[in-house]
């Protein structure tokens, strides 16, 4: 009756491999072992190493196909690491997988919100440490990648760099969870995070899918109630870290405290770093300008900290990029930039007696003439011209008044505006990774949504940096969201794309929870039907809308379910507002002397319709 399972030694031979695959456990400094694979190609020598630490299973990242081929086996992304002689390190972050230790999700930095001697900045630390100790193929240098949590854990080790990190290249980077990466938007919570949550904290290995048996997500977080209701439906309000985001639903120095960018701005500058977003990152849109802002005041020469932004979702630049739903771009953008961008700005820093590579600054894709631009900074416009709302639902850059002093529209949480159309599937990849691109005209005849379109463009007009939403409005509610879109008409018929015909493409896109227009860290209630200024940034945009669209502006109360409700009645915390506080409201939004609405643009070259 021998046992029939093989020992832990046992290993499985791949014949005719150009790699070898082993697993190691890495001590950190006290004592917890972090499951590491290491790929090393059979030829290499003095090769460099390139170093993801992950929360998604180092084991199944280093595994894409069951292959001899290295390029096959490993990411997508990884096409140029493999074809250049890489070493390619996969990690799980302590707690996860085959990590010892606790897992804390996005672990703060060590200080107010971590009293332990560990975070992401020592574990890459030790890490690396390790790496260029026992790994007798490698050259001792040492390049990290990632995107979103695995972008986070890139930059988190910037803040105490090992000196054998040698470049990194952070992608859609998790950087402020209440600004507008992941959790929130400005305050309002993204209830796609339950699940997420119960995916990642459930259990160390594989957690638990949400089980709602409800095709159309609308309707499920609809009928639920609150927020906390719908935890409660669920049990994902036991799991810990959903108590946090309840305990924290303003911009507290709980938020503050663990904001990457403020992290890294006080550092040196020691690590040559290319931060990489895509222009529609439905997940960390906010971040990777962030840290980049963050960084740049130190980087003297302006040859240290880069910026990319293709024309992407989250985490695009990893797969093929040229398309993103219905838009078609210039050859494969994605794959272009990490052969002719990425790979040599690694192997700059990376690969013994490699040449100079010739990066850029920043290096941003301008939507709407989809071409590359090579910047020396970002953003480019220095200044801002308004864009006016104005009666008869129109939009224009002169500023004379009609004979309306406002619009307004009944705000209903019973009813909320979908962020896609019905039926909502926001676990559906199709529906979710291009959503910011869906074409909204389905939102723009709704009568609780009010748009504002220009006459006809003659002439290019080019948007470069963010915009920003100065709006004067009230509700006679005391509380309200605003959810304000910036959208590029195409004309009535497109030769080349047929189904663009009339086309509404979101180009910056965002929700702004109006209890927080004094301040994101406290909740102030609004008095009803009193106006007031709100004033917030819209994502960054690179665009050319070109002659012949009109630029549109549709504004709305709710963007649902993606986005929890306001109860539109002042409550402290909304995750628990009862039934009775969702309450009709009606919104008015003013163009009249003293109070004109407009939207900020950065515009490059002339302003003009
Ligand atoms: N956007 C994902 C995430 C990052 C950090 C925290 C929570 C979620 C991700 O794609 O990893």
């Amino acid at each position: 009756m021998a046992p029939d399972i093989a020992s832990t030694k046992y290993q499985a031979l791949v014949p005719g491999a150009d790699y070898v695959k082993q697993v190691v456990m890495i001590p950190m400094r006290d004592g917890v072992k972090l499951y590491t694979v290491i790929v090393v190609p059979t030829n290499a020598a003095r090769a460099p190493m390139m170093l993801t630490r992950t929360p998604y299973n180092a084991a199944k990242r280093a595994a894409r196909n069951k292959s001899p081929n290295m390029a096959s086996m490993l990411p997508e992304g990884d096409d140029n690491f493999v074809a250049n002689g890489y070493i390619r390190v996969f990690q799980d972050v302590r707690g996860k997988h085959g990590s010892e230790g606790d897992y804390v999700m996005t672990r703060p930095i060590r200080g107010p919100l971590n009293d332990t001697k560990v975070d992401h900045a020592t574990d890459a630390y030790d890490t690396i440490d390790w790496l260029v100790k026992n790994v007798p193929q490698s050259n001792g240098k040492v390049g990290m990648v990632g995107s979103s949590y695995e972008g986070f854990t890139v930059l988190m080790a910037l803040a105490d760099p090992h000196p054998a990190l040698k470049a990194a290249v952070p992608m859609s980077p998790m950087v402020d969870g209440w600004r507008g990466d992941d959790w929130f938007q400005n305050g309002a919570f993204r209830t796609n995070n339950l699940d997420y949550i119960s995916g990642q904290t459930a259990a160390r290995g594989e957690g638990v899918q949400l089980s709602t048996g409800v095709h159309d997500d609308y309707d499920m977080v609809l009928r639920a109630g609150s927020t906390a209701d719908l935890a409660k439906r669920f049990g994902v309000d036991q799991l810990n870290f959903t108590k946090k985001i309840f305990e924290h639903p303003a911009y507290d120095s709980y938020w503050q405290e663990q904001a990457v960018d403020r992290v890294l701005a006080g550092r040196p500058l020691k690590v040559p770093t290319m931060t990489v977003v895509g222009r529609w990152d439905q997940e960390d849109i906010y971040g990777a300008y962030a840290t980049y802002a963050a960084t740049e005041p130190r980087d003297k020469q302006n040859d240290m900290n880069h910026l990319v932004v293709g024309p992407w979702r989250h985490s695009g630049v990893n797969y093929n990029g040229s398309t993103l739903g219905a838009l078609k771009f210039n050859g494969d953008t994605a794959a272009e930039f990490r052969r002719d961008v990425m790979q040599p700005f690694f192997d700059q820093y990376l690969k013994d007696g490699a040449p100079k590579a010739d990066t850029p600054p920043v290096f941003s894709y301008l939507t709407g003439a989809n071409k590359w631009q090579r910047l020396d900074r970002w953003p480019l416009a220095a200044a801002t011209t308004p864009i006016y709302l104005k009666d008869g639902f129109r939009l224009g850059f002169d500023r004379a008044a009609g004979t309306e002093q406002f619009d307004e529209y009944v705000a209903d949480p019973a009813k909320p505006v979908p962020f896609v159309p019905r039926p909502v599937r926001m676990g559906d990849a199709n529906v979710w990774k291009p959503w910011l691109v869906t074409d909204q005209r389905s939102f723009s005849d709704r009568t609780d949504v009010l748009t504002y379109v220009s006459e006809p463009l003659r002439a290019p007009l080019q948007i470069s940096g963010q915009p920003m939403v100065n709006l004067f409005a009230s509700t006679s509610g005391t509380d309200s969201d605003w959810v304000v879109k910036l959208i590029d008409v195409y004309p009535d018929e497109v030769s080349t794309q047929p189904e663009m015909g009339g086309y509404q493409l979101g180009i910056a896109m965002s929700i702004f929870r109006g209890r927080y227009r004094d301040g994101l860290d406290k909740a102030v209630p609004i008095t009803a039907g009193k106006v007031e200024n709100y004033r917030f940034a819209l994502p960054n945009a690179d665009h050319v809308f070109l002659p012949g669209h009109r630029v549109m502006v549709q504004i709305q109360s709710s963007w649902f379910p993606l986005y929890d409700r306001n109860p539109q009645t002042f409550v402290p915390n909304i995750f628990y507002a009862k039934a009775g506080d969702y309450r009709k409201a009606t919104q008015r939004v003013y163009h009249a002397p003293g109070m004109e609405s407009t939207i900020e643009l950065p515009v490059v070259g002339p302003a003009g319709l």
